[in-house]
């Protein structure tokens, strides 16, 4: 963690203070930035040096070593408003209004020019596009330049016009925390796992085995997804030469293929854009499964999938997966207390793991689990939590290499982050074994049930309609389960005062169950 108090006084010589000018003329350049590696922040948590920002911003606690000037002076009476504020404030106003601000200062134009600020706007106009409004801005939403930054893009600022302004006596952490998120070194955080928390690795399972041993515990299989066509034939090149045009979901934003490759290495943002598109296959026009001219298919070793049940009523279960090195997921469980498996065809990903009942340092969940509040980037997760979170013997860590797949149990939380630019395909599923943890979400949690069209009204109802004309036997056990577990939980809340009830209770790596053993932790219903 960075602290201003830690901070090592940057080294900076009188930088062109002077420094004013218009998006014709750049001024300072980062290749001319007086700057060397001797200026580098203490980095003793960062694994690797952090350059320089390109506009000189330092962070806060840099100001009381500085015999320089403090830009925020000059901002009139804005100065009395914390860095935070300002940045909020700033959020109200236009492109226009933002730019025009931006030139009154140099503690001003740090703050307007922050990107953050400029993707808010991109989404704004691209959703009132999506409303109906008529947008003429950045041409047609799904193919337009991408110029490197979301400021660039906005304006249409080609990369001669956009305008470095010397900012070497603007000192503040909220602006120069998204640089040094953006330039963390990953394999600092995810290099040397400790063997006691490393994910299970095997060359491939049988069904017989997944099911009696390890349907409730990751694992990475090496040899599993070799047959698959995509696995040789998949490449960012190969899919960029086949489907430039296709339109791709990314976040909350449609882009074709050739547009999102632009930007995946064109940007330096602190959480990039994530490509994740559940309509991948009919978009590509893609045969999934064991049929003729298949492009992959499940793996044999996850056994029948119950949602499969469902047939068109089933929710989205399928995405193909694409973004650049240090894009991600942030700590989630996935949904319907579903199981996923995840194959690597291209890059590398490195995932943190805990079973359902664990506290994961750094996220928070709501009493009745609906709300996970995890505000934190990947990168800021990393480096407040990482550390406090690998000691906890619940903690499992694995990389995921190209031609490998993972499996995510039900109700596992997660937090994935790429290595490398990479492709991956991911499903997700339903095992006999979780047959009650799913009937229980399904029916506790109806709330939280996600993925379903509208026109479903009880999810639950309609799979235990399924399965009671496919598998009444399996519907019974799950039945069984069911009963188990309320009986188990009446029990505990028999026993408990009310005040400890939710598995979140403890930050100390105690784990609410019910003394099953970690793995067979399951969520209270
Ligand atoms: O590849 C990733 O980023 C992880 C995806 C994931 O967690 C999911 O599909 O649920
Ligand atoms: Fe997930």
């Amino acid at each position: 963690m960075i602290l201003p108090s830690r901070q090592r006084q940057i080294r900076n010589r009188a930088l062109e203070e002077d420094g004013a000018g218009t998006e014709n003329q750049p001024l300072t350049h980062s290749s001319s930035h007086p700057m060397t590696g001797d200026d580098l922040e203490d980095e003793s948590d960062l694994g690797s040096p952090v350059p320089p920002h390109p506009l000189g911003i330092k962070p806060l606690g840099n100001k009381y070593f500085s015999s320089g000037g403090d830009a925020r002076r000059n901002m009139g009476m804005l100065q009395a408003l914390p860095d935070e504020m300002l940045m909020q404030l700033l959020e109200y106003m236009d492109k226009q209004a933002l730019r025009r601000l931006g030139y009154t200062c140099k503690f001003l134009f740090a703050c307007c020019t922050a990107d953050d600020i400029w993707k808010s706007i991109f989404l704004e106009i691209t959703n009132q596009k999506r409303n109906g409004v008529s947008w003429s801005e950045l041409g047609k939403e799904s193919s337009f330049e991408w110029r490197g930054s979301w400021r660039a893009t906005v304006l249409g600022l080609s990369p001669e016009r956009n305008i470095r302004i010397d900012c070497s006596n603007v000192f503040s952490d909220v602006l120069h925390r998204p640089f040094v998120c953006s330039h963390i070194s990953l394999g600092h955080y995810t290099k040397s796992i400790p063997k006691a928390n490393e994910i299970d690795r095997f060359d491939d399972l049988s069904y017989d085995e997944f099911a009696g041993k390890w349907s409730k515990k990751p694992f990475v299989l090496t040899k599993c997804i070799q047959s698959w066509p995509v696995t040789k034939s998949w490449s960012l090149e190969s899919l960029l030469s086949q489907y430039a045009d296709v339109v791709f979901r990314a976040e909350a934003v449609d882009w074709s293929f050739a547009t999102y490759c632009q930007y995946m290495r064109h940007s330096r943002d602190e959480s990039p854009l994530y490509l994740f598109d559940r309509k991948f296959a009919e978009k590509m026009s893609l045969k999934v499964g064991k049929v003729e001219g298949a492009a992959y298919w499940k793996p044999d070793c996850f056994g029948p999938d119950l949602f499969e049940l469902l047939g068109a009523e089933r929710p989205a279960h399928r995405w193909l997966i694409i973004g650049p090195e240090r894009s991600g997921s942030t700590f989630h469980k996935d949904p319907n207390a579903t199981s996923a498996w995840n194959a690597v065809i291209q890059g590398a990903k490195y995932w943190i793991m805990f079973p359902p009942s664990a506290a994961v340092p750094g996220v928070f969940v709501s009493r009745d689990s609906s709300e996970v509040t995890s505000p934190l980037s990947i990168a800021e997760w990393l480096l407040e939590f990482h550390a406090e979170a690998r000691k906890l013997p619940e903690c499992r860590e694995g990389i995921c290499r190209a031609g490998e797949i993972l499996h995510v149990p039900s109700g596992w939380w997660h937090l994935v982050v790429n290595l490398e630019d990479g492709i991956a395909l991911t499903q997700n599923f339903v095992p006999e074994s979780h047959i009650g943890s799913v009937l229980s979400f399904l029916k506790d949690k109806a709330d939280q049930v996600s993925g379903f069209e509208s026109d479903v009204s009880d999810p639950y109802s309609l799979f235990v309609g399924r399965l009671r004309e496919e598998r009444p036997e399996l519907l019974e056990e799950g039945f069984r389960q069911l009963a188990e577990k309320k009986r188990r939980w009446d029990t505990v809340v028999g026993d408990e005062d009310g005040s400890e009830e939710h598995p979140q209770k403890k930050s100390t790596g105690f784990s609410f169950g019910f003394g099953f053993g970690d793995e067979d932790d399951e969520e209270i219903p």
